[in-house]
């Protein structure tokens, strides 16, 4: 039997076309980062395909140089953002934002692209908004109805949207974390966010930042599921393409740093703000050239690579015993560059219920609930979540009062 390839290599750039492409960093044929498995005792050969970035020096997107199928990725889906209270306080704040950017009242419509188990939209409930999620995920989607936050389960599109806009009208505001950066038709989802809002309306995506990637040697968060990684350069072309106009912009802390943008119909009258043109400003500077910044990343990339199994070799001579915190996507990409397995990390500890009992792909290092570092407990915690490094590190006080140390790998491995 022939069965297609989930992969295809990006000849053209995604969001304009050019083929002029640049290749940035190559971190080597990888799995899936959230295809974790099942122990397998026949021990299946885990598919892992090409992972690389490169730039398109004419519209500035950074971007994979070989792009998964979206079906295999997204279809069912084992991350929900709800294991994590900063995440669910970020939500918060993110809704407060659209209500008071939007001047949204009780009873408009908001659409979340990219919706998960309903986190940021029950932000949006309890302040007596009409919501409405999108998902891919069936699974998720379900675990989202059932909870009472109505989830149509669909890819989002120029077809979706329409749908949405023939069924619930226009809406007051649209929003996605974490969702334009997965797509490999950025456009097609832009267009159709364009569809569905009002005259008057909002677009507000969060997104990690490629300035924050670069600046702190965040290489793990290139994964199959990250298409795009972009500065604002980029997302202001990409969301012209859209009809779609860039008017403000405000840096956050989460994922490692993320660019929150703000879209309006491009006939909106509302004038980009002060604090947009002086980041854009600022990151002109900064990316400038973006070829040398971008090879001084790919430089420190793999000095990281170096340091930390450097770091691992020493401690396992100490005799030191290590393990992992956050079976996260971003872990398994630094994983299975650095060539770790389970002889150098004896299990990755997560609170979510449905990564538990499976493998990390590639490393196929377990997956265990938290409470094994009560019964089992490790020297040194290696932390996958560097990004939710104070929430855990305030969680396990008790583990570095008995002695135990925290691994950070990012932006330089170092023992605190
Ligand atoms: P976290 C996700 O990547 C997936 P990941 C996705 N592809 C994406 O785009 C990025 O985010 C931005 C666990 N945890 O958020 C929960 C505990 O166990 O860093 C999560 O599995 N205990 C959509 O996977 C993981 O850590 C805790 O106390 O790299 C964190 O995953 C806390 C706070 C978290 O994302």
């Amino acid at each position: 039997m022939i069965t297609e390839s989930p992969v295809r290599a990006v000849e053209r750039c995604l969001g304009c076309g050019s083929t002029a492409l640049e290749p940035v960093l190559d971190l080597g044929c990888q799995p899936l980062a959230n295809r974790f498995t099942r122990p397998d005792p026949l021990g299946a050969d885990e598919p892992a395909f090409p992972l690389g970035i490169q730039a398109c020096p004419d519209c500035c997107l950074v971007q994979l140089t070989h792009v998964v199928d979206p079906a295999v990725l997204f279809s069912a889906y084992l991350y929900v953002p709800s294991a994590s209270s900063t995440w669910v306080a970020h939500c918060a704040e993110l809704a407060a934002y659209v209500c008071a950017e939007a001047r949204l009242q009780p009873g408009d419509f908001v659409v979340e692209i990219g919706s998960n188990d309903g986190t940021l939209l029950r932000a949006f409930q309890t302040r007596g908004l009409r919501v409405l999620g999108v998902d891919p995920a069936a699974n998720i989607a379900a675990l989202a109805n059932a909870a009472g936050i109505p989830t149509l389960n669909r890819f989002f599109g120029v077809a979706t949207a329409e749908e949405v806009l023939a069924e619930h009208g226009p809406a007051s505001a649209v929003v996605s974390t974490n969702v334009l950066a997965h797509v490999p038709d950025p456009v097609a989802v832009l267009r159709g966010v364009r569809g569905l809002l009002r005259p008057g309306g909002l677009y507000v995506n969060e997104s990690p930042s490629l300035g924050d990637l670069v600046r702190h040697t965040e290489f793990d968060t290139i994964y199959h599921e990250h298409v795009s990684y972009f500065s604002l350069q980029a997302l202001a072309n990409l969301l012209a393409r859209a009809d779609l106009r860039l008017v403000d912009a405000v840096p956050q802390a989460v994922h490692g740093g993320s660019l929150r943008i703000v879209g309006v119909p491009s006939t909106s009258p509302r004038p980009a703000s002060a604090g947009l043109r002086q980041l854009l400003a600022e990151e002109q500077v900064a990316l400038r050239g973006d070829r040398r910044a971008l090879r001084d990343f790919a430089r420190r990339t793999a000095a990281v690579r170096e340091r930390l199994r450097a770091l691992l070799a020493r401690l396992r001579a100490d005799g030191k015993r290590v393990a992992a915190y956050g079976a996260t996507a971003k872990g398994n990409t630094l994983l299975g560059y650095c060539g770790l397995t389970a002889a150098d990390i004896a299990y990755i500890v997560d609170r979510n219920p449905l990564k538990q009992g499976l493998l990390a792909p590639g490393s196929r290092i377990p997956v265990v609930p938290p409470e094994r570092l009560t019964t089992d407990p490790p020297d040194v915690l290696l932390l996958l979540a560097w990004n939710l490094a104070d929430e855990i590190r305030q969680q396990l006080a008790w583990f570095a009062e008995r002695g135990g140390a925290f691994l950070l790998p990012i932006p330089e491995p170092r023992l605190v």
